[in-house]
């Protein structure tokens, strides 16, 4: 009988926690409510006014008993289609309360994107503004309710908010399988999918971070996060919002990204605590305006959801000696942090530029060998999977799905390839998946793949990332046209661009004769992505 090959799975620097796995999510975040009633929990970025934790608290309850008026239950789905808002922040609350799950869409979708997301998680209820109204108001079966002013033909916030919070319905939440929110995310192939991630899956991924006496991620009190992040992205929406509410933190609210604003913002209200993207880094450290601001009390610059290399981290530490700089890596299925910058931690110890974090704890983490499944020691790269609590129950309605992505074992495979240093410090070096993160946005190949082959003039076709300075990656395409049909680069950029989000917009079209593709059928991405590194393909 041979012996089992050795398992090398690598734990966070920090002892395990006690994580509540009673508490519904709402209950978790306000769980010190009476220590910090008063204090300043969300600040609105663009009047300055401020809603305490028991405003919040109360609104949010106000909000559950309206939503109850119009049907929403334990069980039910309902769509933030929202910009950063405290509406967005009282309106998940408020749905957490009644057992009900948010699914979170840009506001700027097109349409037809909306409707499908609208389908898929079953949504019945959609909370936007008036301006996006019109996207929606059109779908069978679907309750609008409008924030601000209201609009003609929806249910109004502010008529949901004057309901009575103290007569909620008893609602039995079952921590471990209720799922809390459903992002949307790709995962290591295919078409978005609905992430069910659980109240106990979240409660964990907030508590890894800033629970416990040494937290993780040491937010404080007397901390102001700016959360300029969009809300319905993952990131935002746990390390800002949830986290920043656990730890009793003020977060000032930015609807959308200006850097000046931003940074005005950061001034006037003290921010401490700045998390992130790469693109927002670089615009930040190329602006005059930064010498022009007083920064001084930020103490730590988050970055993630796209990598930051070496360079770009030692220009913003010369620029805000002030502040710790680091990295945390997350993916929506993962609950959604894998691992966090230890120079986070109460009692901090030193990183390295480029990396992303240690595994955060009450967690296990492996690098897999792609093509022998074995786990892999130190230094020596391999597909990073992470084991625990956090992370997703699965893809909703999608049981192949889940399974190709959690496996028998329990561990869910990130499709990213990186390593764990001799400091356990993980290092992201390349990506095993097909996913596009343009300026650390999610692009789905398949969702383009399959619009492009759609059109008349289109044989074949196949969408790959393409490395740029400012966006990190930008989405192209190989395409086989029909012979005769003439077709132009201008006009198939045009007709995707139509149909999406900014975001997914084709930048450049390659015409070819045949797209690569193994024996099964499968598109061979990695020559398109060598043929795009060794120069533009003619
Ligand atoms: N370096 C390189 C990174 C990094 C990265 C992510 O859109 P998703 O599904 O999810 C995210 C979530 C990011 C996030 C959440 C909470 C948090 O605290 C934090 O750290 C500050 C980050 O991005 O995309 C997942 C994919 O994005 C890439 C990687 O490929 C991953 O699978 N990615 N973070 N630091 N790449």
């Amino acid at each position: 009988m041979g012996s089992l090959p050795e398992q090398f799975v690598f734990r966070s620097r920090l002892p395990d926690i006690a994580i509540p796995d009673h508490l519904p999510l709402h209950d978790y975040v306000f769980e010190r409510l009476a220590d910090r009633r008063d204090r300043a929990c969300l600040i609105d970025g663009a009047t300055g006014e401020t809603l305490s934790f028991g405003d919040v608290d109360a609104l949010s309850r106000r909000v559950a008993a309206g939503l109850s008026s119009i049907g929403v239950c334990h069980g039910s789905t309902v769509m933030l289609l929202l910009p950063n808002s405290v509406e967005f922040a009282v309106a998940f609350l408020a749905s957490s309360r009644l057992g009900a799950v948010t699914t979170t869409a840009n506001p700027l979708h097109t349409p037809p994107e909306i409707a499908k997301q609208v389908a898929a998680s079953g949504a019945t209820v959609v909370v936007t503004e008036p301006a996006f109204v019109a996207k929606v108001s059109g779908l069978a079966g679907v309750t609008v309710v409008a924030t601000g002013d209201g609009a003609e033909g929806c249910a109004s916030f502010a008529g949901l908010a004057a309901a009575d919070g103290s007569a909620l319905p008893e609602v039995a939440i079952d921590v471990a399988s209720d799922a809390v929110a459903l992002p949307y995310s790709s995962g290591t192939t295919g078409l978005p999918k609905g992430v069910m991630l659980s109240h106990r899956g979240l409660v964990t991924s907030v508590a890894q971070l800033v629970d416990g006496e040494n937290p993780n991620l040491h937010l404080r009190e007397d901390d102001v996060v700016l959360c300029v992040l969009p809300m319905f992205h993952v990131y935002s929406l746990h390390s800002i919002l949830l986290c920043g509410m656990r730890a009793g933190a003020a977060i000032v609210v930015m609807k959308r990204f200006d850097t000046v604003k931003m940074l005005q913002l950061v001034e006037r209200h003290g921010v401490t605590i700045a998390p992130l993207v790469p693109p927002i880094v670089v615009e930040m450290a190329k602006s005059d305006a930064l010498d022009r601001h007083d920064l001084s009390s930020v103490r730590m610059v988050i970055s993630g959801a796209a990598p930051m290399g070496k360079e770009l981290q030692d220009i913003v530490h010369a620029k805000l000696p002030n502040a710790v700089l680091g990295q945390g890596y997350g993916m929506t299925e993962a609950g959604p942090v894998l691992s966090m910058c230890m120079a986070f931690a109460k009692e901090p110890t030193p990183v390295k530029s480029g990396a992303c974090g240690t595994v955060v704890r009450n967690a296990e983490l492996k690098i897999v060998d792609p093509d022998t499944g074995l786990s892999l020691p130190r230094n020596q790269p391999g597909e990073i999977c992470i084991r625990g609590k956090q992370i997703m129950k699965g893809y909703l309605n999608n049981p192949e799905a889940t399974e190709k992505t959690i496996d028998k074992d329990g561990w869910l495979h990130t499709g990213d390839i990186g390593f764990v240093d001799d400091d356990d410090e993980i290092f992201i070096v390349d990506r095993l998946k097909e996913l596009i993160k343009y300026k650390g946005f999610q692009v789905a190949p398949a969702e383009l793949e399959a619009m492009l082959i759609a059109h008349a003039a289109v044989a074949d076709a196949a969408v790959v990332p393409m490395k740029d300075d400012s966006c990190g990656e930008i989405p192209v395409a190989f395409v086989v046209a029909r012979d005769g049909s003439g077709i132009t680069e201008d006009e198939i950029k045009q007709y995707v661009a139509k149909q999406v989000v900014f975001y997914k917009r084709l930048h450049k079209i390659f015409f070819v004769d045949a797209i690569p593709k193994a024996p099964s059928g499968k598109i061979l991405r990695k020559d398109l992505r060598a043929k795009l590194a060794a120069g533009i393909p003619a």
